[in-house]
């Protein structure tokens, strides 16, 4: 409580210094007018400790509830991580996001288990979000639409920001939460090429889960080495009663998950790359998750040629067939498909390469290298 009131006190002081400097009314991030970056200080000036919020002294515990499915549409999306368009205005990059239940099949029928439908909170209808791809050094704008219950906002996960551009509303060190209905607009310029992502910093452990992340890849600015196959991979766990798609935030110990997904779907659901015999293969893996990966390569060695979005130099990679990809991490691989065949790639944590204890499943993908 006393750490809550200090950061309340630190907000305020932050916002009437702000307000002194007369910054805010221009500066990004403003929620009313979409499109017109600006800060939110017309609201409240106490910190992260409302009633609702983990500052309070009756702490819920979010593990009891599950993400409310009343009236919540299935998907009309059927891929997730697809490349989001945008509109140039005055040379800067426009993406909208609207955050949004919806249900997403993360399995159709297998074995004994029916069709998966999660219940979740997605970005634009997609789980995951949609892939922000930009090239280094282009000025950006997001407009974040909030459709969901709950407040919300963005981090931008391994970029480099301005301070009021950092997403964190909880606590609300660098905005207010983005409540439903309203609209927040980011604005930065992406500084550093690499692979990194998006989520949700409001009731984090709750709804970066609940399915609130997406890639964001900057290409750098001179081309870097040429791949025929550039392919980026969102490791996410998910806990759901298979009969009603009821579903809980996955955390380790409370509720432990029992699906496993990339970019979306649990195997034989996932992706198979196809690829031509002598191809070079990048892979981007993002630990959007709250679990390790250990994953492992079949067939060949490969390359670790970034990590958290920074390049390893040449006499510093590592060959390896496993890589462990952690809450949070960017490991970029490449590899050359020198042998005809399918291949699969997959977790080395078995129980993730399951689908409710059936396996094979989870966190398996097939990579089919023909003549
Ligand atoms: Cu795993």
């Amino acid at each position: 409580m006393r750490i809550t009131l200090r950061l309340g006190i630190f907000v305020a002081t932050v916002l009437m210094l702000g307000a002194a400097a007369g910054t805010f009314a221009q500066a990004p991030g403003h929620r009313s007018t979409p499109g017109t970056p600006g800060m939110q200080m017309e609201e409240k000036k106490e910190g992260p400790a409302s009633e609702e919020s983990h500052g309070g002294m009756e702490m819920p515990d979010p593990m009891e509830r599950p993400i409310p499915d009343d009236g919540v549409p299935r998907a009309t999306e059927t891929k997730g991580g697809q490349p989001l368009p945008f509109k140039l205005v005055n040379r800067v990059k426009v993406f909208e996001l609207t955050a949004k239940p919806v249900k997403w099949l993360i399995l159709p029928k297998f074995k004994s288990l029916p069709e998966i439908w999660a219940t979740t909170w997605s970005y634009n209808g997609q789980i995951p979000g949609p892939m922000i791809r930009v090239t280094q050094g282009d000025r950006i704008r997001v407009i974040l639409k909030n459709e969901l219950p709950d407040p919300t906002s963005i981090h931008w996960h391994g970029v480099r920001v301005p301070n009021n551009m950092d997403g964190v509303a909880e606590p609300a060190i660098t905005q207010q939460p983005v409540k439903p209905g309203e609209t927040f607009t980011y604005e930065f310029t992406a500084k550093d090429a690499g692979t990194f992502f998006y989520h949700s910093h409001v009731e984090t452990d709750r709804q970066i889960p609940a399915g609130l992340s997406g890639s964001f890849i900057v290409e750098p600015r001179r081309p870097g080495t040429r791949v025929g196959l550039d392919y980026t991979v969102m490791l996410q766990e998910w806990r759901v009663k298979p009969e009603t798609g009821k579903t809980w935030p996955a955390m380790p110990a409370m509720s432990e998950p029992n699906f496993f997904t990339l970019n979306g779907k649990a195997f034989p659901a996932t992706e198979t790359l196809e690829v031509k015999k002598g191809q070079r293969v990048r892979i981007r893996f993002i630990g959007a998750g709250q679990f390790a990966h250990p994953m492992h390569l079949h067939g060949f060695p490969f390359k670790i040629v970034a990590t958290d979005g920074f390049p390893v130099p040449e006499a510093a990679r590592l060959t390896k067939d496993t890589v462990n990809v952690a809450p949070g991490e960017r490991y970029d691989i490449e590899f050359v498909a020198e042998e005809e065949g399918t291949w699969i790639m997959h977790c080395h944590v078995l129980h993730h390469v399951t689908n409710d204890d059936l396996e094979p499943g989870g966190l398996i993908l097939a990579i089919k290298v023909s003549g």
